[in-house]
This record gives C-alpha cells, sequence and structure tokens, in this order.
C-alpha cells in the first residue's frame, strides 16, 4: 500500500488525499505539528497540524496573490509587514518588488522558517535576504506594541484554530489598521468562500468595521479546500482597480505563473454567492 496523506474537510465531512514517498521532517514545536512530505504529484509539501500549508505544485497561486495585489495597488510599497507566512512563500514574491526596502516578517514559530529553509529552499531561500528581517514572535502582540508604519500588512496566516486564532479578531484589524500609514494597504487569506462561507463572512464584516473600503478577490488554489480561495484587500485611501499600476507591472517583467493584469482586475470578479457574503 502506497503511503497517502489525508486532510479531513470537517466542513463537508469530506477529505483530501495523496500519495507520499517519503517524510523528510516531522516534529512538534511548542505551538503545532509541522511536517514536510515528499509526494508524487505535488511536489513537497508542507502541513501544519495536519493541514495543507503549501505544496510546491501549486503555492505560486497563493503567494502571487497575497503579494502582488496589495503590491501593485499601493503605488509606492517600501515598508511591508508579513503576519505569519514563515515558509518565506509570500517574502519570496514581495521582494520582486524593487521599491520594498525593508521587509519584516513576524511568526510565532521558527521551526517553519527552519524546517523550510532546510527542505523547501524553492520557497524559504529568500528569507535570508538582507532586505528581510524575521521575528519570531505573536504577530498579535506584535501589532499591537510596535512603533512602525507599514505600507502595506499581509496576513499570511493558518486557518482560525489554535494559535491562527487571533490573527482573525477585530481588535488584531484595529492594531493592524493603526500601524498602516494613511494610505496603507491590508491584505487577509480569507479561507474558502464555498466550504467555509461563514467564516468568509465574519472575516469581511470585521474589516468593514474597521476600514473605510474593503475589496474581496479570489484564487483557484487545488490543494486548499475546495480549491476556490479568497483574499481581504482592506484599504484607507486606494482602490484596487482604480489604483492598479500596470505600467509598473508591465515595466517590472517579473517572470510570474498565476498573477497578471486581467488576473488583477479579474479576482475582484465575484459569483453572486461571495457577493452575498462579503457585502452583508
Ligand atoms: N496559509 C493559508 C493556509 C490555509 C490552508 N488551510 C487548510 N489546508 N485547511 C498558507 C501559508 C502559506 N504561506
Amino acid at each position: 500500500m502506497p503511503l497517502r496523506f489525508t486532510e479531513e474537510y470537517p466542513e463537508i465531512n469530506g477529505a483530501f488525499s495523496f500519495e507520499v514517498t517519503r517524510v523528510l521532517f516531522s516534529d512538534q514545536s511548542p505551538y503545532q505539528k509541522i511536517e514536510i512530505v515528499e509526494t508524487t504529484h505535488l511536489g513537497r509539501v508542507l502541513l501544519i497540524d495536519n493541514l495543507v500549508m503549501l505544496t510546491e505544485r501549486d503555492e505560486f497561486v497563493y503567494h502571487e496573490m497575497i503579494a502582488h495585489v496589495p503590491l501593485f495597488t499601493h503605488p509606492n510599497p517600501q515598508q511591508v509587514l508579513i503576519i505569519g507566512g514563515g515558509d518565506g512563500g509570500t517574502v519570496r514574491e514581495c521582494l520582486k518588488h524593487p521599491s520594498v526596502e525593508h521587509i519584516d516578517l513576524v511568526d510565532i514559530d521558527e521551526m517553519v522558517s527552519q524546517a523550510c529553509l532546510q527542505h523547501i529552499p524553492s520557497v524559504a531561500g529568500k528569507l535570508t535576504s538582507q532586505r528581510v528581517s524575521c521575528q519570531f514572535q505573536d504577530g498579535v502582540a506584535y501589532v499591537r506594541d510596535t512603533e512602525k508604519k507599514y505600507d502595506v500588512v499581509i496576513i499570511d496566516s493558518t486557518d482560525p484554530i489554535s494559535v491562527g486564532e487571533g490573527l482573525f479578531t477585530r481588535e488584531f484589524y484595529r492594531n493592524c489598521f493603526n500601524i498602516l500609514k494613511e494610505d496603507g494597504v491590508l491584505v487577509a487569506q480569507s479561507e474558502s468562500p464555498a466550504w467555509a462561507p461563514e467564516l468568509v463572512r465574519g472575516i469581511s464584516r470585521k474589516l468593514h468595521a474597521i476600514f473605510p473600503a474593503v475589496y474581496f478577490y479570489q484564487a483557484h488554489i487545488p490543494t486548499y479546500p475546495s480549491g476556490h480561495w479568497a483574499f481581504g484587500l482592506a484599504t484607507k485611501k486606494y482602490h484596487p482597480i482604480q489604483n492598479f499600476d500596470e505600467k509598473r507591472y508591465q515595466q517590472l517583467q517579473l517572470s510570474l505563473k498565476y498573477y497578471n493584469a486581467d488576473i488583477h482586475r479579474g479576482a475582484f470578479a465575484l459569483p453572486t454567492f461571495m457577493q452575498e457574503l462579503v457585502n452583508a
């Protein structure tokens, strides 16, 4: 019998499973269980508490979309804060922007970064860049206490269970608002509209309570629950389509695999059931 990993989807009493050839890393940190496995079709996969955090096969979708949509909405993103994201994928994408002078990455769990640096360098390799400082501490406390101000804040969290829970609260979003400059942009990974509609609705309501403008967008991520994923973009000033800096996008000539100018605009076109979730 080939070895398989199965992620349970309690929302639908279902599951997603794939063949594993080797376990490369498996340990329990003070916060969570961390595993990296080699698979037959998905490349290396990072699992936290038995949930798929990324696969080498499709991580580009999530990381390009969580980074480039806010960074091409803001006219001149220089100071970026990433909460979570210890695997380094979001850092890698943000560093493709020459305007970005510095990234603070704040993840509670150093073991995630260490394991990914060792076993998934294609994703984590840029964590050691000079433009990045990694701080392994609680993001909730960081946004409450820091005096720094940011152009862009990216919430690259796990699901809202255990350590991730504090990254989905109104107080947390309020503190993120406070540490953004007066034209700052925030993005929050916002779970599956298909399997977890109430979560998406909750995130939308909380963001709307704090930010003057909130826009949701979506992407297709085959290895996350339902494959249909939401992101919430909350801004103080900019509109993601009216202020989309397409010229800068074209000039940079990034070689990306999912994000492009049509996707930047098109990702904000939402199916009706999702409009109803996020406009309520
Ligand atoms: N953060 C969002 C992962 C959520 C996946 N949920 C699940 N499999 N149930 C991913 C971190 C990548 N930087």
